[in-house]
């Protein structure tokens, strides 16, 4: 029989494989990372410019060694770029810095770090109770462009490619031309005569069990806990399921569309996707004073109606490394504080894109992939402020009501046009488009109870709903969101609004959830050592 203190050092000892389901990323939030242009490894300064689309340095020790800034706004996963080889030419497009240019899946970008550097980032994350997502690419792989000419058509040549070197594990060539014609989608190549993504043949079942079984070891040897899969849309719907099931862990989908319908059918096959969907209306409707709220409304009702697991569980992003950057269209203070909140009152998982937090402009690729460095990783500033608050109202709003990750976000109507309303209790956002010099007020009832008291976790304002008639009412302050919560649901230790929190028997709901699971935990594994 096993000591107790070998049992629990053998526990100790065990790696921290969190491999995680769909259920277990539902009260996450991910802050999505381009490895290259997040941090070096040794914090000097290398100059980035983004028009020259090359490798400006960054690593996964980089990423390592910059966790505290991550965590500390709040966020509990990473997402990173592609880590597999990629071509080392240069191309019309310059070099694969970002990662898609795979052209052998069973090695490692050598420009982001040793294996042993990658295993260091997942253990690192894991000891912090952090999950690593991995960003994939199946769909096609890419040549060195030197024997390549700019003439169609070209001769290829598959030998460099690896595991998949034959002409016959790709789809004959042929870009796509017809967005329309799904057979077109899937079998016909992205890119173009300059840069050809040479379209993998997902047809061919000796290509599928390659797939399936490199995906199983890919995911163990790096300890991942999930996966952003590329460019969903084109490769076969009945591909996916087999695929996820032999990956064993959290899928979410990149489907490029912003179409509710034609997304809706990749959530049957995939445990999630990317809410492009929804994404199109946020930006749409506060890029302007004028954009219009009311879409919000009929793009969340729908796709919480048609996905298969309504937007539960769906990444929520403001902005991505393909889309300009959010301040690029507008850096109204007012406007960018409503739009950066939408994700975090959404009903999926806030995903946030390096650089956002720091004001960063960049417009379309390659403009929106700044190098994070030259931000100092500032923390005192006003948006990191911002997004640390919304980020810990979430997981406030988690710990407070086991129902919160289940119940829908829903609008309740305003009389105020540049005002919407999202109520998904007991979290509440109060958000308008009227912008820094406009003003907007909400008037919300039947959310709370009669008399209470809740305070707007962005200045720590408190307000008492109306007793008599259950109304809570609020005015913007220079165009800014009010996210609301019970004070009943802030943490005594003050983690936010301390002013305020414990002021009504305020409760640590989250450190005593967490000691209790890790000391139940700590004894299973015990007993099952004896
Ligand atoms: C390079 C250059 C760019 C240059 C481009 C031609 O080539 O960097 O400056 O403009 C990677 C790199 C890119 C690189 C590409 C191509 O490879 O990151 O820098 O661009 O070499 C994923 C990734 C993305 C990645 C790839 C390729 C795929 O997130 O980072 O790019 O591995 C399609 C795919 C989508 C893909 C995207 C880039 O291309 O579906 O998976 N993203 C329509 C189509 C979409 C299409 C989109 C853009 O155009 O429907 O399928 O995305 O081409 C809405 C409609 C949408 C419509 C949009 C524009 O409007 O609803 O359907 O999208 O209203
Ligand atoms: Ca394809």
């Amino acid at each position: 029989m096993l000591s107790l203190a070998s049992a629990l050092s053998l526990f100790l000892f065990l790696p921290h494989v969190f491999a995680a389901s769909a259920d277990q990323w539902k009260s996450r939030s991910i802050y999505q990372i381009i490895t290259d242009r997040f941090a070096l490894s040794n914090d000097s300064s290398a100059t980035c410019n983004t028009e020259d689309r090359i490798y400006c340095g960054g690593s996964w020790t980089g990423i390592v060694n910059h966790l505290d800034y991550i965590q500390d706004m709040g966020f509990d996963a990473v997402w990173i770029s592609p880590i597999v080889k990629n071509i080392e030419a240069a191309t019309a497009y310059g070099y694969a810095y970002h990662g898609y240019w795979t052209q052998d899946i069973n090695s490692l970008n050598s420009h982001y770090g040793s294996e042993d550097d990658l295993k260091s980032l997942a253990t690192a994350l894991h000891a912090r109770g952090m999950y690593l997502m991995v960003d994939i690419v199946v769909n096609h792989f890419v040549q060195n462009p030197s024997s390549n000419s700019s003439t169609l058509p070209q001769a290829f040549d598959y030998s460099g490619l690896s595991p998949f070197s034959a002409e016959t594990d790709f789809h004959p060539e042929c870009f796509i031309t017809d967005y329309n014609n799904q057979t077109n989608v899937e079998q016909c190549w992205l890119g173009d005569s300059n840069l050809p993504l040479m379209d993998i043949d997902t047809e061919n079942s000796t290509v599928v069990q390659e797939w399936n079984s490199w995906v199983t070891s890919f995911v163990n040897t790096y300890s991942i806990d999930g996966l952003r899969i590329d460019t969903v849309k084109h490769i076969r719907k009945d591909f996916w399921p087999a695929f996820a099931s032999a990956a064993g862990v959290f899928t979410i989908g990149e489907v490029l569309t912003d179409n509710i319908t034609y997304t809706s059918d990749y959530t049957q096959v995939l445990d999630s996707v990317l809410d492009y969907p929804t994404w199109y209306p946020v930006v749409q409707a506060f890029n302007t004073t004028s954009g219009n709220l009311s879409a919000i409304q009929s793009a969340v009702t729908q796709a919480q109606s048609s996905y298969k697991n309504g937007l539960f569980g769906t990444g929520a992003f403001l902005e991505n490394h393909d889309q300009p950057r959010f301040q690029s269209h507008t850096t109204d203070t007012g406007l960018v504080k409503n739009a950066i909140s939408f994700p975090f009152i959404h009903d999926g998982i806030p995903i946030l894109y390096q650089g956002q937090e720091q004001g960063y402009t960049g417009a379309a690729d390659p403009f929106n992939r700044e190098a994070l460095w030259f931000s100092g990783y500032q923390e005192d500033k006003d948006l990191v402020t911002h997004i640390k608050a919304v980020n810990t109202a979430r997981q406030l709003a988690v710990n407070a009501s086991s129902s919160f990750l289940t119940t829908k976000m829903s609008f309740v109507s305003q009389s105020d046009v540049g005002a919407i309303a999202i109520s998904k209790p007991p979290m509440l956002a109060l958000l308008t488009n009227v912008g820094s010099s406009g003003s907007a007020s909400w008037s919300v009832s039947g959310v709370y109870n009669k008399g209470e008291t809740v305070v707007d976790v962005l200045t720590c304002k408190t307000y008492t709903v109306d007793s008599s008639s259950g109304t809570l009412s609020a005015s913007a302050d220079s165009g800014a969101p009010r996210i609301i919560l019970p004070t009943s649901a802030l943490k005594s230790d003050g983690t936010l609004c301390a002013s305020v929190a414990g002021t009504s028997g305020a409760m640590s709901v989250n450190s005593v959830g967490r000691g209790a699971l890790g000391i139940s935990l700590v004894a299973g594994l015990i007993l099952t050592f004896l």
